[in-house]
């Protein structure tokens, strides 16, 4: 997709169904005549004059000046405006048949209908935002916590972007410096390639280290992780899961096997958006109904990206407990055991299942020790990156393009006796391979996906 921008493109920006306003949002050249065609003020004011940014109030209307809808209309001009374009935004009444017709009578005045995300991709190939803060405007959009909201507006306030800068600049003084060193006679050689430069580069490779050191938290911040809750039947799983979401969603009952489908819903964990999978009771049976509930609930286990794994603390283990926790000892994801039950476990809990580094003495029904558990699970699907850090990295062509640049700083930093033109080879794949997450160096056709993943109007 390449928005050739001497047209001027239209679309609906608001989402569809009913709501106090609705958006028609137009960009380009003739976004000012294409509204004054279809736009009557009701103050006489000249649209396309105006200076500056203007509101005006008035009346959309149909070729044959009947009115279509009663508007605000927000003239924008450019470059201090989404695009950097001239855009006018259109606030119809919150329906889709106003805003369909509103948009009708623009596009019938010479818009284009936009694509998806071509109004951010005009900005960023008017160079008012780069890639990494164009991607992060979709994390906004679909930010699911607080914890996510805040790392994308750091990204699309220009954090990531900034720490590209200097990490660039880094690269590029010390590749200028390598090539001199390929022009001058070889004695000369020392006073350029030195000490000093090799400490800049490993100082780099610190840099893209802490970043990718973070990819995991902002991947999770932004993708969420799926939590499968599991268990043998009657520990409580159900019951857990209600107390996690501060809700009663799944039926709870002293009878075992009473969950027999999956159960899915939305929490938030330390900041992480979650979806909590509660499961059928694990065991043997002759039930096929309930059967097919188990095997729901391995499908579960296998999606998950975090397993809780309860266990009745009031009860001794069972063989039921014991094979699935020889199950869940292999499991490549983190493993948390919950000990339910710990209000009627007395003052000498059971053992608790070995080898699993996580496990927390909870009690679903009173609520104690469910902070710790939800600690501790946020703990192990965030891994070692600094949670009080706010992650930057959050995809993974983004982590690919840092992996592959720091291992060709990491080859320059130890092969100090190559010959200054593989230097400058290393240090120029570095550089070239960093602009691909500011956009600079990537492909139009990874553009076409990055772009293609928004909604239109965005
Ligand atoms: N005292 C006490 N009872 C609990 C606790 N958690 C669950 N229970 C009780 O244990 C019984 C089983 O609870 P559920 O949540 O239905 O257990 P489950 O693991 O989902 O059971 P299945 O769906 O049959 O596999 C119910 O009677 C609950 O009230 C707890 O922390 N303390
Ligand atoms: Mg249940």
């Amino acid at each position: 997709m390449s928005s050739g921008t001497n047209d001027t493109i239209a679309a609906i920006s608001t989402p569809p169904g009913e709501g106090g306003v609705g958006i028609v949002r137009l960009s380009g050249p003739d976004a000012f005549p294409i509204a004054a065609t279809v736009f009557v003020s009701c103050h006489g004011a000249d649209l396309p004059n105006a200076k500056r940014q203007r509101m005006f109030h008035g009346h959309v209307v149909d070729g044959a000046g009947r009115p279509l809808d009663e508007v605000l209309l927000h003239r924008m001009p450019g470059p201090h405006s989404y695009t950097a374009e001239d855009v006018v935004e259109i606030n119809t009444h919150g329906g889709t048949v106003p805003l369909r017709a509103v948009l009708d009578a623009v596009l019938r005045c010479g818009a284009r209908l936009a694509k998806p995300g071509e109004f951010t991709r005009r900005a960023f190939e008017n160079g008012r935002i780069d890639l990494a803060q164009a991607e992060a405007v979709i994390d906004l959009v679909r930010a699911r916590t607080d914890a996510a909201l805040r790392a994308a507006n750091a990204v699309a306030g220009g954090a990531l972007s900034r720490e590209m800068h200097t990490l660039r600049e880094r690269l590029a003084n010390a590749l200028a410096r390598v090539e001199a060193a390929v022009d001058f006679p070889e004695d000369d050689l020392p006073e350029l390639v030195d000490d000093a430069l090799f400490e800049g580069l490993r100082a780099a490779h610190q840099q893209m280290t802490r970043l990718l050191d973070s990819a995991r938290a902002g991947r999770l911040y932004r993708e969420g992780a799926a939590v499968a809750i599991v268990g043998r039947p009657n520990v409580g799983k159900s019951s857990l899961f209600n107390a996690l979401l501060r809700d009663t969603r799944a039926i709870v009952s002293p009878l075992p096997g009473t969950t027999r489908d999956r159960i899915e819903e939305d929490a938030s964990i330390g900041g992480v958006p979650l979806r909590l999978v509660d499961t059928a009771g694990m065991r043997s049976t002759e039930d096929l109904i309930e059967q097919a509930g188990v095997d729901l609930a391995r499908a579960a286990l296998r999606e998950a990206d975090a397993v809780l794994f309860v266990v009745d603390a009031s009860a001794p283990m069972t063989d039921e407990d014991l094979l699935l926790a020889a199950e869940l000892r292999c499991a490549t994801v983190p493993v948390i055991v919950a000990r339910n039950k710990a209000d009627i476990a007395g003052s000498t809990p059971l053992p608790e299942p070995e080898g699993f580094s996580e496990a927390c003495l909870v009690s679903a029904v009173t609520g104690a020790g469910l902070e710790a558990l939800e600690t501790a699970l946020a703990r192990s699907l965030l891994g070692q990156a600094n949670v009080a850090e706010t992650p930057m990295i959050s995809r993974m062509h983004q982590a690919d393009s840092l992996r592959r640049a720091a291992e060709c700083v990491d080859r320059a930093v130890n092969n100090r006796n190559a010959s200054p033109e593989l230097l400058a080879f290393e240090l120029r794949e570095a550089l070239a391979t960093l602009g691909e997450i500011t956009g600079e160096t990537t492909p139009e056709d990874l553009l076409d996906i990055i772009f293609g993943q928004f909604c239109i109007g965005k």
